[in-house]
Parts: C-alpha cells; sequence; structure tokens
C-alpha cells in the first residue's frame, strides 16, 4: 500500500512512544515526532534509537510542537508529509487530569481534533491519504456496563481524561464518516513496562521494590488497591497499533489480554519475587484517591485477534517479574531469577543533538 513510509508520532517520548518508533523503524520506517520543549531533557526513552540527523543513516527526526498549538500541527503535517500518523500524546494521567481538566482536554480532546483538521484539509488539497490513529482507552468504559467489554460497550467516562478520551473517539469517527479519512480508534486497556511512567501505579510499585531492596526506601504509600485492571505489555500493543492502519478498512479495535486482576495481585508478585510481603511495606495515602473510580476493566480482543491476527505475548506474572527485573537493574542491583532485563533505556543518554 503506502509506497513511502514515513510515519509521525506524537507522545513520541511517552512510554508507547517510544515502543513504536521501535518497531516503525524495524519495519523500515522514516520516523518524524513532536516533542514539547521542556527546560530538562525529556528524550530518555528514545535517546537510544536517536542518530545524529545530518548523519546518511539517520531515519528518526524530531521536531518541536505541542497538540495544543494547531499552527504548529499543521506546519509540521506539511513538511513531514507523513503516509501514517500516530496520535498518543496526551496528558495520560487519570488523577492528574482531575487537577488539570482544562488542560487535559485541550491535549486530549482539542488535540486530536486539531490533527483531524490538519489530515483532512492535506488530504484534500494534495490528494494523498494519510492514514490516522487514536489513541483510544478503556477508561472511556468507566462504569462499566457489560463485562468483558468490547468495541460496542457503551462508554460511562469517569473522569477529565476519559471524557476527553470519548470526544476525540467519536471525533475520529466523525472524520472517517464525513470526510472519508482512514482514521481507526484503538481502544487499548492498560499496558505497562519498565518504560512506563513512574507515577502510574504498576511502576510506582516495581519501582518501590527495587529501592525497599536498594534500602532507600521503607515505604511505598498508595491509593485504592481494590480495582481490577487488563494489564498487558506495551510493546504489544504498539503492533496492534501499526495493524490497524495496514487494514483494506479503518475501523476501531479493543486491543486487551482478556484477563483481569487486583492491584492486591500486582503486589503479590512484585514483593513475592524479591520474597519479601507487602503487607510490611504498603501504606495507605488518601492523596492517590480519585473522585471517581473506574472499579473493573477487562477487555474482549476477539476482533483485534480475529481481524488483525494480534494477540498479546506476555503473561500477567511474566509482566509484573520483568517490570521488577528492569528497576533492580537500574540501580545496578542482581535479579531473584538472573535475568539480565529487557527495555531498560534508562541511563543510556546520548546527547547527539536532538534539541537545537
Ligand atoms: P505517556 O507515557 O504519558 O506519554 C504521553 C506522551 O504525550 C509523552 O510523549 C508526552 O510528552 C506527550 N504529551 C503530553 N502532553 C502533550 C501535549 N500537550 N502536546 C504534545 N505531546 C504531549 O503515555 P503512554 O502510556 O505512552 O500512552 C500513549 C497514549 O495512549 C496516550 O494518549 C494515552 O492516553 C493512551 N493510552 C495509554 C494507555 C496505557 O495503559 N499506557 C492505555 C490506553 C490509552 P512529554 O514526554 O514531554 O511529557
Ligand atoms: O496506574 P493507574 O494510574 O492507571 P489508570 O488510571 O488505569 O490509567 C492508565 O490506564 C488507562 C487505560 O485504562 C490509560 F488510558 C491511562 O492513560 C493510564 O495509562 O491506576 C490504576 C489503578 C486505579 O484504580 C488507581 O486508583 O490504581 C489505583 N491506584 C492505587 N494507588 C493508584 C495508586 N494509581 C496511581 N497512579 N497511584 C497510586 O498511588
Amino acid at each position: 500500500m503506502n509506497e513511502r513510509k514515513i510515519a509521525l508520532i506524537t507522545g513520541i517520548t511517552g512510554q508507547d512512544g517510544s515502543y513504536l518508533s521501535e518497531f516503525l523503524l524495524d519495519q523500515g520506517y522514516e520516523v518524524h515526532g513532536i516533542i514539547r520543549r521542556t527546560s530538562t531533557f525529556n528524550t530518555d526513552r528514545i535517546d537510544h534509537i536517536y542518530i545524529d540527523p545530518h548523519s546518511p543513516d539517520a531515519k528518526l527526526f524530531l521536531h518541536y510542537g505541542d497538540l495544543t498549538d494547531g499552527t504548529t500541527l499543521r506546519r509540521i503535517l506539511e513538511q513531514v508529509k507523513p503516509r501514517e500518523i500516530y496520535n498518543l500524546g496526551a496528558q495520560s494521567h487519570v488523577r492528574v487530569s482531575f487537577d488539570s481538566p482544562e488542560y487535559t482536554v485541550d491535549s486530549v480532546a482539542m488535540g486530536a481534533l486539531r490533527i483531524l483538521e490538519a489530515v483532512r484539509d492535506y488530504q484534500q488539497r494534495t490528494g494523498i491519504e494519510v492514514r490516522f490513529y487514536q489513541a483510544g482507552s478503556s477508561e472511556m468504559f468507566g462504569k462499566v456496563i457489560e463485562v468483558p467489554q468490547t468495541e460496542t460497550t457503551p462508554f460511562y467516562p469517569r473522569s477529565p481524561y476519559s471524557c476527553a478520551k470519548v470526544y476525540a473517539h467519536w471525533q475520529t469517527i466523525n472524520y472517517r464518516e464525513s470526510y472519508d479519512l482512514f482514521a481507526c480508534n484503538g481502544i487499548l486497556f492498560n499496558h505497562e513496562s519498565p518504560r512506563r511512567g513512574e507515577t502510574f501505579v504498576t511502576r510506582k510499585i516495581t519501582r518501590a521494590v527495587a529501592r525497599i531492596v536498594e534500602g532507600t526506601q521503607q515505604k511505598l504509600y498508595l491509593g485504592n488497591l481494590d480495582s481490577k485492571r487488563d494489564w498487558g505489555y506495551a510493546k504489544d500493543y504498539v503492533r496492534a497499533m501499526w495493524m490497524m492502519l495496514q487494514q483494506d478498512q479503518p475501523d476501531d479495535y479493543v486491543v486487551a489480554t482478556g484477563e483481569t486482576y487486583e492491584i492486591k495481585e500486582f503486589l503479590d508478585i512484585a514483593f513475592g519475587h524479591v520474597n519479601l510481603d507487602w503487607h510490611n511495606y504498603v501504606a495507605f495515602d488518601p492523596r492517590y484517591l480519585r473522585p471517581a473510580e473506574v472499579d473493573l476493566l477487562i477487555g474482549d480482543p476477539t476482533k483485534a485477534r480475529e481481524k488483525l491476527g494480534w494477540k498479546p505475548s506476555v503473561t500477567f506474572e511474566e509482566l509484573v517479574k520483568l517490570m521488577v527485573n528492569a528497576d533492580l537493574i537500574n540501580l545496578n542491583l542482581p535479579t531473584p531469577d538472573g535475568s539480565k532485563g529487557v527495555d531498560s533505556t534508562l541511563n543510556r543518554r546520548n546527547f547527539a543533538s536532538i534539541v537545537d
């Protein structure tokens, strides 16, 4: 299909953006990413795949921009001329979205709209198809009405973040139907990895386990331990994003493992992996509670399996252990099973001229 394999990724510096970049580079793509200007470096997750853009081997290029800045998004689109756009950028923390609802909605909901508008105009003017992936979330199901959740389960969002994602979801469908855009929604359930942001519950736990083993942390403060999540491995999930854009027709897909676990079960495995009992270390702090909680998420990935041929490759237990191992390795500590670790890109900063 696509003759020139050029992809543009918003949120390239995030967990998924880093895995997707690696995946697309392996597939022979030229990859362009939008990064935000920050006063300290924010490219740790992609430093290991970045090479100086002056080199003839360079295939990864970075551009300053922001989902709240439509003019720049349009300019980058015109400059890069991508055939595929992956919209992964977001203020993606649910708890934080209650503190900063306006900004969250601007980046998540309006951000998606700004790109869709830019793509609509670009495609109409040039006649060149630009395929669009929208990073939707199982948080959209919120107060679940149906178990397990499928592509047709009604949404009941429970946070500013998920309300914004629902808006982006429906605009993506609206632009597909109104302007014939090849636009897909991935409804991705929680996916984790050693590159997961440190303030999401899984990484907060695995990082704490390593620091407790090291002796530099005594307590781990958490909020609600009763909610259940369908947790998968991020590297598997970015593959599904790409698969959606390679189909003959645009569509929407749930991407999940089909299994759900309590946070307490995550704690059992994470602490158990280093022979510790989490009850001796975990304490409750109400600041981590949310005004409204999502109690249970479990996805039905049948459509993704049957139409895309996608399936997860890592079990829940393997995921927890690989994350604990990576955090131990980050601290130069041995792993209980002798594993050398996967995916840890931290502390491998490459100071090539990423930023001008
Ligand atoms: P993440 O690690 O939090 O990364 C978010 C990315 O968005 C970062 O690159 C961040 O840049 C960028 N970003 C934030 N605000 C932006 C703005 N205003 N303009 C441009 N970029 C901005 O998230 P993730 O886990 O990789 O998730 C990727 C996407 O999938 C997000 O849209 C998320 O909401 C969605 N999603 C995630 C999951 C999951 O379980 N991980 C599940 C369903 C959906 P900085 O590095 O500069 O902060
Ligand atoms: O790890 P979490 O913050 O992830 P959450 O809220 O499920 O959202 C993540 O997954 C979504 C997909 O469903 C994405 F769309 C979203 O961008 C993000 O990646 O919290 C998981 C659960 C919640 O029930 C929360 O209340 O863990 C509970 N929790 C308990 N203590 C905590 C903590 N969460 C965090 N972040 N920190 C705590 O101390």
